[in-house]
C-alpha cells in the first residue's frame, strides 16, 4: 500500500516537467496501463489482474527509482517556470544549504525566499541553484553534522490569494540522514507543509520554480516551489 502511493507521487511530481517524460518512460507506460485496465464484468479477475500489473509496475519502478527519483512537497505555489536540473558531481551529494531571503519588512511587497543554494560534498564544494531569485539577504549556511547528508525537505508557504502581500515560499528546512533537521532564518507567514519523501542515498539535484521580478507594480513572490532528485547507488560506485 505504502509503495503504491509512492509510485503515484513520483509520477505526479514528474508530470510538470517535460524532461520527466523521458526520464521515466517505462514507469509511465506501466502506470498508464495500470490505470487504463478495462473494468471487465468479472471483478475478481480484474482485481487480480490489477494486482499483478501493480506488482510489475512496482518492480519496474523500483528499478527505475534507482535511476531517477524526484522528491516533492504538496504545498508549493505555481507561478513561474521550472528551472534547469543541476546535479552534484558523481560520487558526491548535498550536505548543506543556504537561502537568499527578502525577510519580512514593513514595506508591503516582500518575496521571502528567492534562492536556495545546496552544497555538495565533493572536494570543490560544488554549489547548485537551478534558477536563482533576484533579491534578498544571504542567510547563514546550514550543514548536516559530519558524515550525514540531506535526505528530505519541508516548505513553509503562504498560499496564493493573500490580499496584503503574497510571498509563496517563506522558509525551507531539511532532514539529515542522522534524523536531525537543519534550518535557518526564514519568514513566518503561511504554514509548514508535510515533509517530502526521503532520498535513501541523499539529495543529488535541484530544480526551482521562480517567478521573475515583475517590477514595482507587481506583488512579487520569487521562489514558488522546489524539488530535488535523489542520488543513486551508481553515483557512488567508483568512489
Ligand atoms: C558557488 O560556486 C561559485 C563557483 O565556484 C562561486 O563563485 C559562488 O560564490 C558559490 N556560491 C555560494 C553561495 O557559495
Ligand atoms: C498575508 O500577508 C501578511 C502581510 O505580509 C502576512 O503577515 C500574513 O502572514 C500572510 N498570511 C498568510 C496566510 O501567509
Ligand atoms: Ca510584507
Ligand atoms: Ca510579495
Amino acid at each position: 500500500m505504502h509503495m503504491s502511493i509512492s509510485i503515484d507521487i513520483n509520477v505526479i511530481s514528474c508530470s510538470q516537467s517535460i524532461s520527466c517524460w523521458f526520464v521515466e518512460p517505462t514507469a509511465r507506460l506501466v502506470f498508464m496501463i495500470l490505470i487504463s485496465l478495462p473494468d471487465s464484468g468479472n471483478h475478481n479477475q480484474s482485481a487480480m489482474m490489477k494486482n499483478v500489473v501493480g506488482f510489475l509496475a512496482l518492480f519496474v519502478f523500483t528499478g527505475l527509482a534507482n535511476g531517477q527519483q524526484v522528491i516533492t512537497v504538496t504545498n508549493g505555489e505555481t507561478d513561474g517556470r521550472w528551472g534547469p536540473l543541476e546535479t552534484c558531481p558523481a560520487g558526491s551529494r548535498a550536505i548543506g544549504y543556504q537561502t537568499q531571503n527578502e525577510l519580512d519588512a514593513p514595506v508591503v511587497d516582500d518575496s521571502a525566499v528567492n534562492t536556495i543554494v545546496i552544497f555538495c560534498d565533493d572536494p570543490l564544494q560544488t554549489n547548485l541553484t537551478s534558477t536563482p531569485g533576484y533579491t534578498g539577504n544571504w542567510q547563514n549556511v546550514q550543514t548536516c553534522p559530519f558524515g550525514a547528508y540531506m535526505k528530505s525537505f519541508q516548505l513553509r508557504v503562504s498560499p496564493a490569494g493573500n490580499t496584503t502581500d503574497n510571498t509563496a515560499v517563506n522558509d525551507i528546512r531539511f532532514m539529515c540522514s542522522n534524523d536531525r533537521d537543519i534550518s535557518g532564518i526564514g519568514n513566518n507567514g503561511g504554514y509548514w507543509g508535510e515533509y517530502s519523501a526521503e532520498c535513501l542515498e541523499g539529495i543529488c539535484g535541484i530544480e526551482t520554480r521562480v517567478r521573475p521580478d515583475g517590477g514595482l507594480l507587481v506583488d512579487n513572490t520569487a521562489l514558488n516551489d522546489v524539488r530535488f532528485t535523489c542520488c543513486t547507488p551508481a553515483d557512488f560506485k567508483n568512489f
